[in-house]
């Protein structure tokens, strides 16, 4: 039997187990990332991810082709057979993922009849909707305008929209329907998951508002009535799963049009929310935030128990050692250490592949502490003898050392041993004693306790390897993030995701 996965095959992708897909989000990858949130919502059903980037044509290579031939996204490949079993087409894909987890057949149906209705409907969008309105999309974008086709397929996509809406209004049977297929008013089911994620994006195939609510009245409620739903929501990017709405980075996120949502990691039931569809966690908790270690701690075991629950590859942690243990408890009040190493004690102990990354002394802390003596120089002063080791950490360029600090001010620096009380006079009092022993620990046994540090630099072969990992680390990190981007920048040169026009 041929290999399923060959050298050219990800990591990720070989490694993966459980369930695991492989998508881009379009309207099509759409269909099975709502269903998956639809399932986590439920059951907690967990996943891995994969990324595809259509616009490489990473799906028409030959590692890909041997899970999907069709070489289209998106694939899931259930890793709980004996042998990895791939699943192409979407209606087949949402229908494996109903009879696999959907136990109380919430998204599809018992009755035979009921069922039956699902499937025309499913089948009807996939064989006789998605392809007219993808082709409309194709053609309207074309660099070459061929205005037969552009036409034909127009027509033919204000036709299906027109079948749909004879279902919704109920026309010829008992009156409107909220959803496709079930008796009375209708179940949502995946007759609706697989039509929705195309028929909502009607904007982009040149229609106008006022036409479409005067032709499809039926059709636009029931688009709205399903984009109300959360796992519709997130599933298409359109709803963004932060820690801090306040923050630049969330606010920018809003700015392409994501809908916010808080999860608070000091609540087990929201940390999922976060983690599910994650490659890789990468973790960092803020001891600052509260000055509460058992916080911390709390945020950072939940983090670690969902991403073991959600199957996730890695966990990429900031850590840092535990003091109280390495000074034998000579130096007790550094909890902003310790909370961390007790953190790190808890993701080894889930068995999850997991990376500790221990950052050394943050230089910003240096502006802070330096001082502009009266001639212009500046002292830095700390509770250490000027022989105490700081291993130096610029966390955005990773590293450097106080030298530019003369470079760039061309004023002479100096170091200052001063004593603990001295140096305590110059922090507010709630961090003074933390800080005091933070630095008497960097002293001695120091930072690293005496560790050799050959090992950790020769997996970094230098820090910039680090900001690679961690760079890439956070392009994958939720699985739809790429939709924001998908949906606003829709242009001619996007290979094939028709219904955006490529
Ligand atoms: N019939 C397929 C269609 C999948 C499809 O067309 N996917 C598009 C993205 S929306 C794609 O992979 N395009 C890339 C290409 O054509 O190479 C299904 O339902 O799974």
């Amino acid at each position: 039997m041929a290999e399923i996965y060959t050298n050219e095959t990800p990591q990720e992708v070989k490694e993966a187990k459980g369930l695991h897909l492989l998508t881009q989000s379009t309207p099509n990858g759409q269909k099975v990332q709502i269903m998956l949130e639809e399932l986590a919502a439920v059951y907690g059903t967990t996943w891995t991810t994969t990324l595809i980037d259509i616009s490489t044509n990473e799906q028409k290579k030959d590692w890909y082709l041997r899970l999907n031939p069709n070489g289209r996204i998106p694939t899931i490949v259930d890793n709980t057979k004996d042998r990895p079993f791939p699943v192409m087409e979407t209606s087949a894909e949402l229908l494996y993922l109903v009879k696999k987890f959907d136990k109380d057949g919430l998204f599809t149906f018992d009755d035979e009849l009921e069922y039956s209705q699902m499937l025309q409907w499913l089948f009807f969008w996939h064989g006789s909707g998605a392809p007219y309105q993808g082709q409309l999309g194709f053609f309207s974008r074309a660099a070459e305008k061929v205005p037969m086709a552009i036409e034909r397929f127009r027509n033919e996509t204000l036709r299906v929209f027109g079948v749909l809406e004879i279902q919704l209004s109920g026309k010829y049977s008992d009156g409107p329907r909220e959803y496709l297929a079930g008796a009375g008013k209708g179940k949502y089911s995946i007759a609706d998951i697989g039509t929705w994620t195309w028929t909502s994006k009607w904007n982009l195939g040149g229609f106008k508002e006022e036409d479409m609510n005067a032709q499809f009245p039926h059709l636009l409620k029931w688009i709205s009535r399903i984009g109300e739903r959360d796992a519709v929501k997130i599933g298409t990017g359109s709803k963004a799963v932060t820690r801090d709405n306040s923050k630049p980075s969330a606010k920018a996120l809003a700015e392409k049009g994501a809908e916010l949502v808080n999860a608070d990691l000091n609540s087990k039931e929201s940390v999922p929310k976060i983690i599910q569809g994650s490659h890789t966690v990468f973790l960092v908790t803020n001891y600052w935030e509260t000055m509460d270690p058992k916080v911390e701690v709390t945020q950072g075991k939940n983090v670690a128990h969902a991403a073991k629950e959600a199957g996730v590859s890695h966990i990429i942690f900031s850590s840092l050692l535990n003091v109280t243990e390495a000074t034998n408890g000579r130096l007790v009040h550094v909890p902003h250490f310790d909370g961390k190493a007790d953190i790190e004690k808890h993701i080894r102990s889930t068995g999850v592949p997991c990376i500790f990354m221990h950052p050394g002394y943050f230089m910003s802390n240096l502006t802070d502490m330096m001082q502009k003596g009266e001639d212009g120089s500046f002292t830095l002063a700390y509770p250490t003898s000027d022989e105490a080791k700081f291993p130096l950490f610029d966390a955005a360029q990773d590293t450097g050392d106080l030298s530019t600090v003369s470079e760039a001010t061309r004023k002479s620096t100096h170091f200052a041993s001063v004593t603990p009380e001295q140096y305590k006079s110059f922090l507010p009092e709630a961090i003074a004693e933390e800080m005091l022993e933070n630095h008497l620990f960097v002293e001695k046994p120091d930072y690293y306790n005496g560790a050799e540090l050959d090992e950790s630099l020769s997996i970094l072969e230098g820090p910039q390897l680090l900001g690679r990992i961690l760079s890439s680390v956070i392009a994958i990190q939720r699985t739809w993030d790429s939709s924001i981007e998908f949906e606003s920048q829709a242009s001619p040169n996007r290979p094939n995701c028709s219904a955006l026009g490529a």
